[in-house]
């Protein structure tokens, strides 16, 4: 309870922070974007990951106006990064959604407004939902994507290869990118990688069939680096490359980077 009252205040204070992760292609070796990933300064336990504070601000309602901050906050970063960049590159920037956000009937006219008002081009916005939250009620999901879709922004699927989808949905998805869940990568080099090797390539073979990309999260070793670029794997994200980072740091990261 204290959680959920230190949460409240949090929001009013404006206690939170961006943290922004490095997607990386695996051909060129170049920054493509970053995953936007929230962080609590609180005042006496110094930064809180979201593991700690999610499940209190999903139970409690929290996560819709931490979410719209999440949101704000990703595009004013996002336009920063677009002004500054030649107008030859892209550069992408995920933000999460969690299921309570994706199904507020709100949504579609708040990120319309957030785009809008941080004067981003939503060619560089990506929404990434869990595969759990994008099953839960196909119909309505199908309709849903397409209106976000018709903000010209992009859409990922999170955590693919956990929720058990009916795979015969997945064409009528108005998504890009299929985001391969880190529990597959981490095993890659361990006794079950056979298993999660398959998958893995399963999952590439469906993501190459569907003219979508895939993104492998979790890479935290070179082995696994170089078993991906084996099966052709073309992005990639992972404490390997880098751990979530402020906006300064990734400003940095991102104009060093070879
Ligand atoms: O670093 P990590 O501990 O950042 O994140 C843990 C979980 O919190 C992940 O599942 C991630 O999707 C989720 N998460 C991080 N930032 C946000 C956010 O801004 N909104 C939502 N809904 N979830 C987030
Ligand atoms: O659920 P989602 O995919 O949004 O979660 C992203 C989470 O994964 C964040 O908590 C982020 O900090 C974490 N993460 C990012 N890279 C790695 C990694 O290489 N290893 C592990 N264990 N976690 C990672
Ligand atoms: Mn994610
Ligand atoms: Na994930």
């Amino acid at each position: 309870l204290q959680l959920e009252t230190d949460l409240r205040l949090a929001v009013s204070r404006g206690e939170f922070v961006m943290y922004y992760q490095p997607v990386i292609s695996l051909k060129t070796g170049e920054i493509v974007g970053f995953e936007a990933l929230v962080r609590w300064q609180h005042p006496r336990q110094g930064l809180v990951t979201p593991e700690r504070f999610l499940k209190v601000a999903k139970e409690t309602g929290l996560i819709i106006p931490i979410g719209r901050w999440a949101m704000q906050e990703a595009c004013h970063q996002l336009a920063i990064w677009q002004q500054s960049l030649k107008s030859n590159c892209q550069i992408i920037v995920g933000v999460n959604l969690s299921g309570r956000q994706f199904i507020h009937p709100d949504l579609v006219d708040e990120i319309k407004g957030i785009i809008q008002d941080s004067g981003i081009d939503p060619s560089g916005l990506r929404l990434e939902i869990t595969e759990s939250v994008i099953m839960d009620d196909v119909e309505a999901t199908i309709r849903l994507l397409h209106q976000l879709k018709n903000l010209q922004i992009k859409l990922s699927i999170d955590d693919f290869g956990t929720g058990f989808s009916s795979l015969g949905y997945l064409p009528r998805f108005p998504v890009d990118v299929l985001k391969i869940d880190r529990s597959f990568i981490a095993h890659i080099g361990e006794a079950t990688e056979v298993e999660n090797l398959a998958i893995v390539r399963t999952i590439l073979m469906l993501a190459q069939a569907l003219n979508l990309d895939a993104i492998a999260e979790g890479v935290e070793t070179f082995e696994q680096l170089e078993q991906l670029r084996s099966l052709g794997c073309e992005y990639a994200q992972g404490y390997y490359f880098q751990r979530p980072i402020s906006a300064d740091h990734a400003t940095q990261f991102f104009t060093s980077h070879p």
